[in-house]
């Protein structure tokens, strides 16, 4: 099945460029995040009169949107390219289509928010009111991502003619997946974009329905999560196995947990709306309970992680009840940077939960305690094993090599990041406990003795931001060093095989007709009803607002 070793260099190019503007967003989004921490120690302002929601929009798209999808989409061409084998010379054209589309978009879309025409924040909520050209530039990156999913459909159709009555490799099936989920999921945002916020920034019309526009948001938005999290799913199945020198616990799993993804990530954007008036509870209600079945393949997916490293190091004669942790290769960066995501997903899921849960919701939403969730979920699991993986997978694109004393500095930039992110996220969380507010500039809110206890918080997160700034630093070194100045040689792609016991794959995981109409049926159940409630009785609408 794994017959085919290394990308192709034409396709590792491709790769490349998407990976090269990745690192590009998380220098530029990263400088953003150090001023904002800063500022809202109370102890820095911004030069020039630069507005704290210009920095703080750039720094959520360039993160958040940015770095994810172009990461996400050059690291699936290259496990596609590397398991299915080369694209052909028409996917391929239309990969470096999607790539440009995606960067003509991203940079409009810079330009906007940094001439200060768009400070409405990565969610982009009505009625805040951007100019045509935000949304013009993020409806090209959708745009280039839709092509760069057809060409990876493409490609595996390919493969599957070429061997008839076989399951598809692993990682191209679950970038299959990945990119399914995507595009259901982004028909919504396109939507609010080109139904709602584009003719209502042009003038065209003067209001917008501020409830169905958030509803589009987050019918993308939360499968937008995962849409960041499959990615690192890939890596920590199908690969670390390998780099750990052992082998894949269950193949059928990881499909089942992926499949399970995609039917379920979808129906659930109302736990983003809980305190939203205008949604009837039982909706809610309904939307919690598909909320708490997605929790079940990431429960799953821990299970797989722990199957897969106790079955290594009992191989390797570990005894008792963790002595197999002893055997897992802490020296190897390519390991050390996910399996640190991993432990943090812990505390980070269980975050969730809380969120997810409406009573706990209400203390919470709208506290940056939401902000520090996803600065574990998405900055800390997903982003630690993006670096993880660039740290193998961008010296076999440039035909490098990893130095002992790369991976030594990626060992301490892991370390860095961990202790940066303790301070961070967890006075953020502290902070929303009581009651510090999310999305807002430094305030002591005329000296009221609730707005004070905050302030160490703040000075807390400064201090977490700053080491995270020499994260990103030393990333960037690494990186760069691996694309540019790395001795050449040949870095294996590793891709991981199953483990003996483990059953056949049935091919009904790839019945397509069958997966993608339960995602559609769940959706239909969870979305119709409230959503035409929300039409026919739709409150006056919204002129749009520009508060910075
Ligand atoms: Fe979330 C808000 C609920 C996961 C990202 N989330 C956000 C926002 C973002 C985000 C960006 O229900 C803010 C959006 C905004 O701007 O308003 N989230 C959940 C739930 C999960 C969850 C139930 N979120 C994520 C992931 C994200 C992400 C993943 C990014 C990648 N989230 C919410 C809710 C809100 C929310 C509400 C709205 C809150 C509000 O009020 O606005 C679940 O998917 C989590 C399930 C995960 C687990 C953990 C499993 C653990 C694993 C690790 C195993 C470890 C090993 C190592 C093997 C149950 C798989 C062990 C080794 C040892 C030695 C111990
Ligand atoms: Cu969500």
């Amino acid at each position: 099945m794994n017959d085919v070793l290394k990308v192709a260099r034409r396709d590792a190019k491709l790769a490349l460029a998407h990976i090269y503007i990745a690192f590009i967003a998380l220098a530029l989004g990263g400088l953003a995040g150090l001023l904002q921490t800063l500022v809202r120690s109370g102890k820095f302002n911004l030069p020039a009169n630069i507005s704290y929601y210009t920095i703080l929009t750039t720094h959520g798209v360039l993160l958040g949107l940015v770095l994810t999808t172009f990461f996400i989409i050059g690291f699936q061409f290259a496990a596609v390219s590397r398991t299915t084998g080369a694209f052909s010379d028409r996917n391929r054209f239309w990969g470096w289509i999607g790539f440009w589309l995606m960067t003509i978009g991203t940079a409009v879309t810079a330009f906007f928010i940094l001439i200060g025409e768009a400070s409405v924040l990565y969610t982009f909520y009505a009625p805040l009111q951007a100019h045509p050209g935000f949304y013009l530039g993020l409806t090209l990156v959708v745009v280039g991502s839709w092509i760069s999913g057809f060409v990876l459909f493409a490609q595996y159709a390919r493969w599957k003619k070429a061997n008839p009555g076989q399951v598809g490799p692993l990682l191209s099936f679950m970038a299959v997946v990945n990119m399914v989920l995507w595009l259901i999921c982004s028909l919504g945002v396109a939507a609010t974009v080109l139904i709602q916020l584009l003719p209502w920034s042009l003038g065209l019309v003067d209001q917008i329905n501020v409830l169905v526009s958030r509803t589009l948001f987050w019918y993308f938005g939360h499968p937008l999560v995962y849409f960041w999290l499959l990615p690192a799913y890939m890596v920590w199945y199908a690969i670390i196995p390998k780099v750990i020198g052992g082998k894949m616990f269950s193949d059928s799993l990881a499909r089942l947990s992926f499949i399970l993804f995609l039917l379920f990530s979808i129906p659930v954007g109302f736990h983003h709306q809980l305190m939203e008036p205008g949604i009837d509870p039982f909706w809610k209600y309904v939307q919690v309970v598909l909320t708490f079945m997605v929790v079940i393949p990431s429960l799953m997916t821990a299970f797989a992680m722990f199957a897969t490293f106790e079955m290594y190091g009992r191989s390797k004669g570990a005894a008792g009840l963790f002595g197999w942790l002893r055997k897992l290769p802490w020296g190897d960066a390519r390991f050390f940077a996910p399996f640190v995501g991993m432990l943090f997903f812990i505390p980070a899921g269980a975050g969730g939960l809380v969120n997810a849960s409406h009573q706990l919701d209400q203390v919470v939403h709208n506290t940056i305690w939401v902000t520090g969730h996803f600065h574990l979920t998405l900055a800390t699991t997903v982003v630690l094993t993006f670096f993880g993986a660039a740290y193998w997978l961008i010296p076999h694109l440039s035909g490098r090599i990893m130095t002992r004393a790369m991976n030594r500095l990626a060992i301490i930039q892991t370390i860095v990041w961990v202790v940066g992110m303790s301070f961070m996220s967890g006075a953020m969380h502290f902070a929303g406990l009581l009651g510090a507010p999310r999305r807002s500039a430094f305030s002591t809110y005329a000296n009221s003795p609730q707005a004070l206890e905050w302030i160490p918080y703040q000075i807390a997160q400064a201090v977490g931001g700053t080491i995270l700034f020499i994260g990103i630093i030393l990333v960037l070194v690494i990186v760069t060093n691996l694309a540019f100045f790395a001795p050449k040689g040949e870095t294996e792609f590793p891709v991981a095989e199953v483990a003996e016991q483990a059953e056949r794959t049935p091919l009904v995981f790839e019945n397509w007709k069958l997966w993608i109409g339960i995602a559609i049926i769940l959706i239909l159940i969870a979305y119709t009803i409230p959503f035409i409630d929300m039409i026919q009785n739709a409150p006056p609408g919204s002129k749009g607002y520009k508060l910075w």
